[in-house]
């Protein structure tokens, strides 16, 4: 095989439970008989002897019932363990008793559900093969303009299925060139098998389309939202695909955001746009995923009144309770862009009569490219647990978004995802999305036993460096939630003014004497996009967490902060830390050698070896840009340059 099972990788068990001697199945659809596979499969490698076709004695009895939801329930009987569930529940249920097996449980028992009905990826991949920040080799769906099917789309449906994702966006938001045309015939019949396909395991397929499709693909002369025109045009496409491709989960739309079309263009309203769409899709009832993301990408750095922070929240929460019920806003975690600090997105708490779908980033197009080390499941564990305070109680993230989505960070490689140890934010958050109740180390914990072994050495290496990995991310690269101070265009790589001179809102507007955008009230008014106490925890530079103060405030590089040290020093001392830290990791991962496969090994060494490269570079920009705009030394002498 030319490429890796990941955390699929059963592996002989000890004292495998009576059960798995025999399996009973009463099946009837693909996706029940694709758990049955599994599970035959499974019990094979654990025990070492194909499960026999039976009904006496102690065995596994697996049900479909016609429920059309994805729970699932075991039932002991005995010996016997019997597991129910409609066609999709047993692919989970299956894949979560193999799970189980695999890391010691011998007692299953009780039924289980997803928290949303929407846990999926999006791929930014283009229909030429390329992927829009992918990190991980070229696409598996696309190649020259043709769609992609076979082996490596089933392994990859199972690979979802298996850590409870269940629906994907095949195609970049950036809709363009031949992907436009997916919304024509001629794809028609290879979508229809790749959805097939995917649906085997409970996969949904999603497609990106482009606003202007209509003008793009019709003929038309506008796109404009509320032209009967448009909106038959839209009606009549999407009952034709749904006809040819019967499984779709609906459209994602990135609308008036970084130059794609939108309703704006026509004076009509991002509510106006959606619901247009919506109206089309929910007669084959499918949903809209409506993108937040639009904000001014041609600030002119002179302009202080603008602040790219703001945008979302301007732009959509005066339209709470106007979009059709089957629209999901897609709201991205932060109200920036996936950098390694920002703070929740403010319009996730103020959308009282609207639903949303949160947009994680498991593509690391700023948090290390898959070179870098960096899980990022303590992060999104945070974000999902903090509260809105727009409700008294069942504030949090998680409880109030209704779906979720994440940027994938898969490709081609052998590995899927470049760097080995990243399988960990894909299978992270699929275990997330369908119990966000989960710790981050239980995740990480379960994903060193499945894919690499299940070994205490590996572990006790391995556990501490995910675990670490954000925060020594954070310390060598832009310090307190100032962000970007990347290189332009593919964001690798420190460069502090990199963005100052730009277009894309992206200022820390550094002096001599001072760093950062003020948002309180005093400045852009952002903070005010909070609910209360939040708006006033964060206005405050007193009560703002520090690890976001240059996020919020603009502040003095002599400013102390609450532990004595200035903010300069902390700075310095953060850049130096971190750069150890990365040095630790490094030396850690060379004491696995011999515990792992070879290539594995050094692969991982390699990917140590860059990040610990990138990582002193990032220190000594960052640390000398600051020293020379400050002139402040660091009080330990340590080397600035
Ligand atoms: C797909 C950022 C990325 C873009 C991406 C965009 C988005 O700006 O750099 O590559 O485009 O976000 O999320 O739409």
């Amino acid at each position: 095989m030319d490429y890796s099972s990941l955390w699929l990788n059963w592996q002989p068990i000890n004292e495998p439970p009576a059960f798995m001697s025999g399996i009973c199945a009463r099946v009837h659809s693909a996706s029940g008989k694709a758990a049955l596979r599994e599970l035959q499969e499974g019990f094979a490698a654990m025990t070492g002897r194909r499960p026999a076709d039976t009904a006496a004695g102690a065995c596994l009895c697996i049900t479909e019932t016609d429920a059309e939801d994805e729970s699932y329930a075991f039932i002991r009987e005995g010996e016997t363990l019997r597991l129910e569930g409609g066609a999709r529940g047993l692919v989970f249920g299956a894949f979560d008793l193999l799970r189980g097996l695999a890391l010691g449980k011998r007692e299953f028992d009780g039924a289980s559900a997803p928290r949303y009905s929407v846990r999926m990826l999006d791929h930014w991949d283009n229909m030429d093969g390329s992927i829009e920040r992918g990190y991980a080799g070229r696409s598996f769906f696309f190649e020259d303009d043709r769609i992609l099917n076979g082996p490596r789309i089933r392994d990859y449906a199972r690979l979802l299925a298996s850590c409870g994702l269940n629906g994907c966006c095949i195609n970049n938001v950036n809709v363009k060139a031949e992907a436009v045309r997916l919304l024509t015939p001629d794809h028609w019949p290879a979508l229809a098998e790749l959805a097939k396909t995917l649906a085997e395991y409970g996969i949904k397929l999603w497609l990106s389309v482009s606003f202007a499709a209509p003008m793009e693909l019709g003929g038309l002369d506008t796109a404009d939202p509320l032209d009967e025109a448009v909106c038959r045009w839209w009606e009549e496409t999407t009952a034709a695909l749904y006809k040819a491709v019967p499984n779709l989960g609906g459209f994602l739309v990135k609308a008036d955001s970084e130059g794609r079309p939108g309703p704006f263009t026509y004076g009509r309203t991002q509510a106006e746009g959606a619901n247009m769409l919506a109206r089309a899709l929910a007669k084959q009832g499918g949903k809209l995923l409506w993108r937040c993301f639009v904000y001014n990408c041609t600030q002119d750095w002179r302009d202080t009144k603008t602040d790219r922070a703001r945008a979302q929240c301007d732009h959509f929460a005066p339209l709470d309770g106007q979009f059709d019920d089957n629209v999901l806003l897609q709201i991205k975690n932060g109200p920036v862009d996936f950098q390694v600090r920002e703070p929740v997105s403010p319009l996730l708490g103020r959308l009282e009569h609207t639903n949303s779908i949160i947009e994680f980033q498991i593509t690391q197009e700023y948090t290390g490219q898959q070179k870098h080390l960096c899980y990022l499941i303590p992060m999104f564990k945070d974000i999902l647990d903090f509260r809105l305070c727009h409700r008294a109680e069942n504030d949090s993230v998680a409880e109030t978004v209704s779906a979720v989505c994440a940027v994938s960070n898969m490709g081609r490689d052998y590995n899927w995802t470049g760097h080995d140890l990243a399988g960990a934010n894909l299978y992270g958050f699929g275990r997330l999305s369908w119990d966000p109740a989960l710790s981050a180390e239980e995740i990480a914990r379960e994903f060193i036993r499945l894919a690499l072994g299940d070994d205490e050495r590996i572990i006790a290496e391995v556990l501490p460096m995910l675990m670490r990995s954000r925060e020594v991310y954070e310390q060598y690269t832009a310090p307190l939630g100032i962000g970007w101070m990347v290189n332009p265009g593919h964001h690798y790589g420190p460069n502090p003014d990199g963005y100052e001179y730009d277009r894309w809102g992206t200022y820390h507007r550094a002096t001599n004497t001072a760093i950062g955008v003020e948002r309180g009230p005093n400045g852009t008014g952002y903070t005010e996009q909070y609910r209360k106490p939040l708006s006033d925890m964060y206005a405050d530079v007193a009560s703002c967490p520090e690890e976001l103060l240059l996020f919020f405030h603009r502040v003095n590089y002599d400013y102390v902060m609450r532990d004595g040290r200035t903010l300069i020093q902390r700075i310095y001392d953060d850049h130096f830390a971190g750069y150890e830290a990365a040095e630790e990791f490094a030396q850690s991962w060379d004491r696995l050698e011999g515990l792992l496969p070879e290539d594995l090994f050094s692969r991982v060494q390699e990917r140590f070896a860059e990040q610990l490269r990138s990582a002193r570079e990032w220190r000594d920009i960052i640390n000398s840009w600051f020293y020379r705009r400050s002139g402040i030394p660091d009080i330990h002498g340590r080397e600035l340059y």
